[in-house]
């Protein structure tokens, strides 16, 4: 089984909540008006991706209507989210940034 146990022992960890924590998508979402290079600085800042990276990602944005940025648990996804709102707020861009169980 997934925690290296004994069977016997398995149902005994899971009533103690040895669970792995549930994962959630953090999703950028497409608009007609933030650019593109205010785009790429959000995945550099927030999502530690290089510039390839980050293009790549923007560019799948661009053309599928969105992508994921990477995967997280809930409280660390909730954080990414409200930072790039926030930043994308603060300089007056209609950049929409969501997240969704994995
Ligand atoms: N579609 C935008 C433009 O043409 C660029 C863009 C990419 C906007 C990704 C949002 O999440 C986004 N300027």
């Amino acid at each position: 089984n997934q925690w290296g146990l004994p069977d016997a022992e398995l149902e005994a960890s899971e009533k103690t909540k040895l669970q792995p924590p549930s994962m959630y998508k953090v999703v950028l979402n497409n608009d007609d008006y933030t650019p593109m290079e205010f785009v790429i600085e959000v995945l550099q800042t927030f999502f530690a991706m290089d510039v390839d990276k980050a293009t790549q990602v923007m560019l799948a944005v661009h053309y599928e209507g969105k992508a994921v940025c990477g995967v997280f648990t809930a409280e660390v996804a909730e954080t990414k989210v409200a930072q790039v709102m926030m930043y994308a707020k603060e300089h007056g861009h209609p950049l929409l940034c969501t997240m969704e169980k994995a």
